[in-house]
């Protein structure tokens, strides 16, 4: 690697408003019909999602020559054992951008090894450009962004994402849901992971929680909210939140409470 995290960060940036422009010229004169299914009826694709990828792939090779890739539409042989991997979603929020609902971004997550060292996540609707980098803290167009300081859980606001109907934990996550609406402001889902964890961070939300989440999804504001001064945990409690599959993402104050809430009513 001959650039370091800082300068990595600023590359991508510029990758990610680009993709940014794309999407959102396509999204003006979106044809409904484009739409393909993934698997079940409610998993979502369509070219935008694939070309902004291979788009993103061409910068990105350019930056790190190096590295592999992990990457949601596929589009590029995926990760074997490169020491540094990019973890792309390139339109996290897919459902919404279909549907026309203003709340979708870009994500771009690096990996080194087995931990996330930097990312950018870039609301195009909003036109904030969320990134960090290992040390280097956590910041929004510009600005430092910090998690939130609520006094206890009764006080927060909680994101999250639904499962799919057909999840195997499905009742299990309806019950969690009922735990924290009796103990919390109340709850939200915006439909892209990476612009909750980015609101975490920027303590505009308090906590985030899904179960049956992508590493993709989830990787760029990992490190955001870990170096915005967040906790993030799986939901054991344990360090295998960003491929094993649920998350439990906090301004850390509260993070043990969110715990114990989900696996009181994870059953
Ligand atoms: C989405 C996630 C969201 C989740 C949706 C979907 P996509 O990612 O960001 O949190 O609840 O089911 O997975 O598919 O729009 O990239």
């Amino acid at each position: 690697m001959i650039m370091n995290l800082e300068q990595i960060v600023n590359q991508v940036i510029i990758l990610a408003k680009e993709a940014g422009k794309f999407i959102q010229t396509e999204r003006q004169n979106f044809d409904p019909s484009a739409i393909e299914f993934k698997g079940h009826s409610s998993n979502l694709v369509s070219y935008v999602d694939k070309e902004t990828e291979k788009k993103l792939v061409t910068g990105l090779k350019l930056i790190l020559p190096e590295a592999g890739y992990i990457t949601e539409e596929g589009t590029v042989a995926q990760h074997q054992t490169e020491e540094y991997c990019w973890l792309i979603d390139p339109l996290d929020g897919t459902t919404n951008f279909l549907h026309n609902i203003p709340i979708y971004c870009t994500s771009i997550g690096l990996m080194k090894g087995s931990e996330v060292v930097a990312g950018v996540v870039f609301d195009m609707n909003r036109n904030e450009c969320f990134y960090a980098w290992k040390d280097g803290g956590a910041w929004c167009n510009g600005n430092r962004i910090n998690s939130s300081r609520p006094k206890n859980i009764s006080q927060c606001i909680i994101a999250t994402g639904f499962p799919s109907h057909d999840s195997v934990k499905y009742d299990a996550y309806l019950n969690v849901l009922k735990g924290f609406m009796k103990d919390s402001h109340g709850l939200r889902r915006c439909g892209s992971a990476a612009i909750d964890m980015c609101w975490v961070a920027a303590g505009r939300f308090d906590a985030y929680f899904e179960y049956n989440i992508n590493s993709y999804d989830i990787a760029a504001g990992c490190i955001i909210l870990l170096e915005a001064g967040g906790q993030i945990t799986d939901f054991n409690g344990l360090n295998d939140y960003v491929f094993g599959r649920n998350i439990i993402a906090s301004c850390g104050i509260i993070q043990n409470d969110m715990l114990n809430i989900v696996q009181k009513y994870w059953v």
